[in-house]
């Protein structure tokens, strides 16, 4: 294989935006295709077997010599959100082909088979809710769950699926049970912890629990000078204090873990001399702690209730997602800190603040993850960055990692 970085770059240029103001790879545009098939082609020059399921979940198996057991995976995404980074996701799916690719220049002959696994939109971007692949592959969300899923443009996942090429049943997208042995997904930190402490690893022990909450306000709207201020039903304003309202939920919470994000807010008809009608707004509420993180949200829609409730608008709320943290299996944990030792590479056990595909895959499979720093702990921007001696760090872990997992017949 191509070296990593070199792929990453390449890969990087497989976006909707100008170079200069990040990486957008959108799920089933024309660029995530063509990132799709850069995969295929990469896997396919390392000999492994490939399979896509009808969500576009990618495999690309290095069968073992006892193909029957249960396989190692490991993996992760390579969509982007509009202007964000090269190495989101992207490190973890061709990071696992350069670790197969170092363990196969060694002669390495894995006993359990090896697979990467690219999961369809890790990212919310097109259908509004994150991990769409590996909700379905774990069961977490049913097909006629998915069915459902519709993009801005009002176009349903089975249409767009179906028009990407991706045509076969997505009753058939479910895992079987015991379908890996272990998943270990490798993946930039995207905080500051690891830069700071000056680590070189980070294993991760649980991830943290993600909620999308969605908001649509209906007012009055009506001419901006003709209309008194007590006459008022703007959606504008209801949005902008709902939009504080989060922010304080979260910094008032009595867990320093609670974050929120009012992600998007569009208002109707944008136009300045129009008084807002309507509102549209995605609040991205987490907590480590599931407790802390439900008390924020109900007191989130509490709080919803009564601004529109004072403020004479009309609002309906739909929570996309309310997902449980993921615990990590404290076997691989363990056995990540050994490979770490025995490269003499600093490490250290810590939490996921973002979600990632593991925490669906740890609902089905022992599971972790393995960081490497973020710059700045920017991620998420077009200034996201690890440096190539961070990623080789990584992929060596990785390697180390599924040569240890897939020679054992127990973790
Ligand atoms: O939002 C997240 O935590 C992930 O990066 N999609
Ligand atoms: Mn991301
Ligand atoms: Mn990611």
């Amino acid at each position: 294989m191509e070296n990593i970085h070199n792929a990453l770059e390449k890969l990087a240029t497989f976006s909707s935006c100008p170079s200069d103001i990040g990486v957008t790879r959108i799920l089933y545009t024309k660029e995530d295709l063509a990132a799709r098939a850069y995969f295929l082609e990469l896997s396919r020059d390392l000999g492994l077997e490939v399979k896509v399921d009808a969500i576009g979940n990618t495999f690309a198996r290095w069968k073992g010599q006892q193909p029957d057991l249960a396989a190692i995976g490991t993996g992760s995404h390579i969509d982007a959100i509009p202007h964000s980074g090269k190495y989101d996701g992207t490190v973890g799916v061709f990071g696992g082909l350069a670790a197969i690719d170092q363990l196969q220049q060694e002669g390495f002959q894995p006993k359990r088979s090896i697979e990467v696994l690219m999961f369809t939109a890790e990212e919310p971007t097109r259908f509004g809710i994150g991990c769409l692949g590996s909700r379905v592959l774990s069961g977490q969300l049913s097909p006629a769950s998915a069915r459902t899923l519709s993009d801005p443009q009002g176009q349903y996942l089975n249409e767009v699926r179906k028009a990407a090429g991706f045509t076969g049943a997505l009753d058939s997208v479910l895992l079987p049970d015991n379908y890996y042995h272990a998943f270990i997904e490798l993946h930039i930190e995207q905080g500051p912890i690891l830069e700071k402490e000056e680590l070189d690893i980070g294993i991760v022990s649980k991830i943290a629990a993600p909620s999308t909450l969605k908001v649509k306000l209906k007012g009055e709207g009506g001419h901006a000078g003709c209309v008194l201020m007590p006459d008022r039903k703007d959606a504008g304003c209801a949005a902008a204090e709902i939009a504080l309202a989060v922010e304080q939920i979260a910094r008032s919470s009595a867990s320093p873990d609670t974050v929120a994000t009012t992600g998007i807010l569009e208002i109707q008809p944008a136009a300045v001399n129009s008084i807002p009608k309507a509102a549209y707004m995605e609040i991205d509420l987490r907590d480590t702690q599931i407790e802390t993180r439900d008390k924020a949200l109900t007191s989130l829609q509490d709080q919803i209730r009564y601004i529109t409730g004072k403020r004479n608008v009309e609002h309906s709320m739909e929570l996309l997602n309310c997902d449980p943290p993921a615990i990590c299996d404290s076997n691989l944990v363990e056995t990540i800190q050994n490979i770490c030792e025995n490269l003499n590479y600093s490490s250290k056990v810590m939490i996921s603040r973002a979600y990632h595909d593991s925490l669906f895959m740890a609902q089905r499979f022992p599971t972790t993850m393995i960081f490497i720093p973020s710059k700045d702990g920017i991620s998420h921007r077009p200034d996201e960055y690890s440096s190539p001696r961070q990623i080789d760090k990584g992929v060596r872990v990785l390697a180390q990692t599924l040569k240890t997992l897939s020679s054992s017949f127990n973790l």
